[in-house]
């Protein structure tokens, strides 16, 4: 049986974390077996917001080494960056005139990137437009899911809707992807606020861990990082919603089932349980962090592999076009 079609993207918009090892690297690399997985640095849609052009490059570098780090291997999976094949976005302008505005207007990351960026500098219509650019990104693949983090749900929702749209106005074309979640971990939350999701646009550093914090930083974050009340040791995300997240990610860093990890620390204390969940990201992310250095060091090798990736990718993308264009009447 032919293998099944897996895309997803993440943005070169700054640090990559911990939130999106978990609810998004994690589950490219256990899916790059199974599935013909595309991954992507999605440099575009981290321009929807300003971007000092050198961070950008190395941002961008930084996320295809960090997959590269996590294992995404690849001869299996392709690894490319988004404004590499134009395709994407000759797509996105297209869906774009399919888009209602109101569709738009309502997304949740918009409202809050619109409020949070609108104090700084201005709105610009990229930031409207980017789940038309997202749904391009995923539909030229023509995937069958697409995994990602909780709050992608929305976009991928409308990604569902415009290929159902396209089809039934111009004919069977697209395939209508399923999103792809964890059970846990799809959404961790941020360490100084454990109801908001970690981000890495969050304006305060202790909100989250990047993959490339030094160890002293992983412990100090960790050891700040907000508590509820009470002493105990348990998964509870309504009462106890702050040890709950430090609970998911020690789980799903660890391997160990939360059931196992209540047990171990029945009787222990918060301090306890911090020094061992920091001394595990330290252990878990070393490996990462050296052969990031490793892959970071040689440019001309990573640029080699993004343009391997690019090539193959692009082929696909650019079939999926000329269909496209002929069945709008693109001459
Ligand atoms: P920002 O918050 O600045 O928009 P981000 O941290 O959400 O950025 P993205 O590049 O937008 O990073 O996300 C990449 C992937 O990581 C997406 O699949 C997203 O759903 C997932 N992800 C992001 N944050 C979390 C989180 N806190 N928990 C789980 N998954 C997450
Ligand atoms: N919007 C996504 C990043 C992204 C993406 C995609 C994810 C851009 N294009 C296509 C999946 C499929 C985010 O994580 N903020």
């Amino acid at each position: 049986m032919e293998k099944q079609t897996a895309v997803s993207g993440i943005q070169a918009s700054g640090k990559l974390h911990i939130g999106n090892y978990i609810g998004a690297i994690k589950q490219f690399v256990e899916l790059q077996d199974k599935y013909k997985m595309f991954a992507f640095v999605a440099d575009l849609h981290a321009i929807t917001v300003p971007q000092d052009p050198q961070e950008l490059r190395k941002n961008t570098l930084d996320a295809a080494a960090i997959y590269l780090a996590c294992e995404l291997d690849p001869k299996k999976a392709t690894l490319f960056i988004q404004s590499h094949i134009q395709e994407h976005v000759e797509l996105g302008w297209i869906l774009n005139t399919m888009t209602p505005l109101g569709e738009l207007e309502r997304m949740t990351q918009f409202k809050e990137k619109k409020e949070s960026q609108g104090q700084k500098q201005g709105v610009h219509a990229g930031l409207l437009n980017y789940p038309t650019l997202m749904a391009a990104d995923i539909l030229i693949y023509r995937p069958d899911t697409v995994p990602v983090g909780e709050d992608q749900l929305q976009h991928l929702e409308l990604t569902r809707t415009l290929a159902r749209k396209f089809n039934s106005r111009f004919g069977e074309t697209f395939k209508e992807p399923r999103a792809l979640l964890k059970k846990e971990g799809a959404k961790i939350m941020g360490l100084d606020d454990p109801s908001k999701k970690m981000s890495k646009s969050s304006l305060n550093p202790n909100n989250y861990i990047e993959l490339l914090d030094q160890e002293a930083e992983i412990r100090r974050k960790i050891q700040i990082a907000v508590t509820d009340s009470g002493k105990e040791i348990k998964f509870n995300p309504e009462e106890k919603p702050a040890v709950s997240n430090l609970l998911t990610i020690f789980s799903l860093m660890s391997g160990k089932e939360i059931k196992t990890l209540e047990k171990e620390y029945g009787g222990k204390n918060y301090a306890e349980f911090k020094k061992d969940l920091g001394n595990l990201l330290i252990e878990k992310l070393t490996p990462i962090q050296i052969a990031y250095k490793k892959i970071i060091k040689d440019e001309k090798k990573l640029l080699k592999i993004l343009a391997d990736g690019a090539k193959s990718a692009r082929a696909i993308a650019q079939e999926t076009m000329k269909e496209v264009k002929t069945k709008i009447g693109l001459l």
